[in-house]
């Protein structure tokens, strides 16, 4: 949570009565933000220093997918570096990297941690700290091939890093559940759990083919607030939305309530058209002490946009629309 920033908000539009707005001035950055970039998208932001920061998913005009540190001082309005973020040794000297996307980022103790669908023989989940999104030093990855989503939980939980993620194929995965593992040191992972299923079809369709966790999870009184994506294979191909759902604190891997409607799905035309039409896809959420939250997401694959929302509207609605599965 944090206390001493305030973080981008903008006030429900008068008239309006969904759960989750959509900023006014999206999308927040455009395509060719960068010299190099065909896109940015799926990113993460933190507050940092007086300000933010945060790990930007571009993808150059070679369509080479890498992410690249950015700083803002109101979370909106961003410099993005030009060079992407060089790896140090970390805890190995294991460092190949194929590509890199799809980043999120927390802090944990005394460092931030990144993790990300890192390329090693096929898409799997890197991780990497920094102390100040200058010096950048890259972990062991967290699994085997193949995986993505990988996100970690902002503290330890039974003394132990905990981290979502999606067992996946090497290609566009058309499957695929969120399981948690556990980590004593974040070089070795284990105690994997299965966290949730995609729905049947006939129950709550927009997350049938798979689901990814989003944004890194909330802890509020009633339990981890978990935003999180989910897919559903339509004639056209897929098209992601956003739902949420309310993690127990202790053990996270037990589901309290889950979202049966989404919260946000692709209506904008920014969602609509890009490279890959019909993406809303989460990667980062902020909260303040009040309770605001601000979500960063990626449109069709393309831009960068964000979305707000009350945390007490939101739980309750997670509660009062749950699947019970
Ligand atoms: C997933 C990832 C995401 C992307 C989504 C929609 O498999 O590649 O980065 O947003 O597909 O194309």
């Amino acid at each position: 949570m944090i206390n001493k920033i305030n973080i981008p908000w903008e006030h429900r539009p008068a008239g309006s009565t969904e759960v989750i707005w959509r900023y006014s001035q999206n999308p927040i950055i455009s395509r060719y933000a960068i010299p190099t970039s065909n896109s940015i998208f799926n990113s993460a932001v933190v507050p940092f220093g007086d300000g933010f920061a945060g790990v930007f998913r571009c993808d150059n005009k070679a369509v080479q997918m890498n992410i690249f540190a950015g700083f803002s001082a109101d979370g909106i309005h961003w410099n993005i570096n030009h060079e992407p973020i060089v790896m140090k040794a970390g805890n190995t000297e294991e460092i190949h990297s194929d590509y890199k996307y799809d980043p999120r980022v927390t802090y944990i103790e005394d460092r931030w941690w990144i993790t990300w669908c890192n390329g090693y023989h096929g898409p799997t989940v890197g991780i990497a700290y920094t102390f100040d999104f200058k010096d950048f030093y890259q972990c062991e990855n967290a699994f085997l091939p193949f995986n993505r989503n990988g996100v970690l939980f902002p503290q330890k939980i039974g003394g132990k890093y905990a981290m979502l993620s999606r067992p996946s194929d090497n290609g566009h995965t058309p499957f695929g559940d969120i399981y948690i593992s556990y980590s004593p040191d974040m070089k070795y992972w284990g105690e994997h759990r299965l966290v949730m299923k995609v729905t049947p079809f006939e129950e709550s369709a927009w997350q049938c083919t798979k689901i990814g966790a989003g944004p890194v999870p909330i802890l509020t009184e009633a339990g981890w607030l978990l935003f999180y994506h989910g897919v559903i294979n339509t004639c056209n191909g897929f098209r992601y939305s956003m739902g949420a759902a309310l993690l127990d604190t202790d053990h996270p891997e037990k589901v309290l309530y889950r979202t049966k409607p989404y919260l946000l799905a692709p209506a904008e035309i920014y969602e609509l058209t890009g490279d890959v039409p019909n993406v809303v896809f989460p990667c980062a959420a902020l909260m303040d002490s009040e309770g605001k939250i601000a979500i960063y997401y990626g449109a069709a694959d393309t831009v960068t946009c964000m979305a707000f929302g009350y945390c007490d509207e939101i739980l309750a609605f997670i509660k009062s629309n749950s699947i019970h599965s």
